[in-house]
């Protein structure tokens, strides 16, 4: 699977230390990329690789973090969303970034994200050998959440608008009484099985519904209340529509390290497989119990 040899120190320490880096851009950059907004709601020429139409905002905010990422030591790729393949910054960890998560909320002022996923591999990189994962969302206020090897906990941080940033929840948890979902697709295109859990879901008075059309809105929701998002299988896009390196991974493995869990439908998502870099899979993170009776009815259609 590998695609280019940039192996990167494997010792904790170096990895920890570039993973320190790597945030500190992220979390200095956003207030930037949050400037670069208004002045860039226009869509432009051109798709991405994942054949999606681009927005000013999107380049905008891939070339900005492409410059100042791939200018840090121990970064050997960095792969984005907005690009074909990896760029060979050097030698070291590689960087999948989602640069503007949910551009398409750009014109009606809804939230977007920007998602980071590291990785001790090269790319396409398994969900195992993620070291790291964090996603900036451009809400009322600027926050980070961010998942790392070294730490057992996710730490939140509110993101000032000089670049500065602070904790604002240093152990953010999935709440165990789950009460929002968020479930993406056109409901006529959700296979049978997804579309029964979902009206289970829809009808339990505790669950309220909250999709914004941006993973990351809706994810921080249920990390937030604790609950259910699901971008599903369909019957007209079996994988689904979300990117495994640049979404599944990263927003997995944060919501696992929260206390929740994370599915393909079938398994978590960090051990989905896939050779190609913009390869895509159904995404169902939140509460543990609520993806047990997910993957139990998905379990049906076999
Ligand atoms: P739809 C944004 O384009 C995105 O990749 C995710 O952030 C979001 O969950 C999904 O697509 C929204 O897709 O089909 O509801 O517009």
């Amino acid at each position: 699977m590998a695609t280019q040899d940039n192996s990167s120190p494997t010792d904790p320490e170096s990895i920890n230390a570039t993973v320190d880096a790597v945030l500190d851009v992220v979390a200095r950059a956003a207030p930037d990329i949050r400037r670069g907004l208004p002045g860039r709601r226009v869509a432009i020429e051109g798709e991405n690789p994942s054949g999606e139409s681009q927005k000013a905002a999107d380049v905008y905010a891939d070339e900005l973090l492409c410059e100042r990422i791939g200018s840090l030591s121990n970064v050997g790729v960095y792969a984005s969303e907005e690009r074909e393949a990896g760029v060979d910054v050097g030698s070291g960890l590689s960087v999948c970034v989602d640069p503007l998560d949910g551009s398409s909320n750009l014109e009606p002022n809804a939230a977007m994200g920007t998602i980071v996923a590291i990785y001790d591999d090269d790319l396409p990189a398994s969900g195992r050998d993620i070291v790291a994962a964090a996603y900036v969302l451009y809400g009322a206020t600027t926050t980070m959440a961010v998942a790392r090897s070294d730490k057992a906990t996710v730490t939140e941080y509110v993101i000032h608008e000089d670049g500065s940033y602070q904790v604002v929840n240093g152990e953010l948890t999935l709440p165990d009484d789950p009460s929002v979902y968020g479930f993406g697709g056109r409901v006529p295109h959700w296979v049978d099985e997804f579309a029964s859990f979902a009206e289970a879901v829809e009808s339990d008075p505790s669950m309220k519904l909250r999709y914004g059309g941006a993973m990351i809105g809706d994810v921080n929701q249920v990390l937030t209340y604790g609950g259910i998002f699901a971008y599903p299988t369909l019957q007209n896009a079996p994988e689904g529509k979300l990117r495994v390196q640049f979404e599944g991974y990263p927003v997995g493995y944060i919501v696992e390290k929260a206390g929740g869990a994370s599915s393909d439908g079938g398994q978590s998502l960090l051990d989905v497989e896939k050779d190609d870099l913009h390869a895509r899979t159904p995404v169902y993170v939140g509460n543990e119990d609520l993806i047990d009776d997910l993957e139990s009815s998905l379990a049906d259609r076999e």
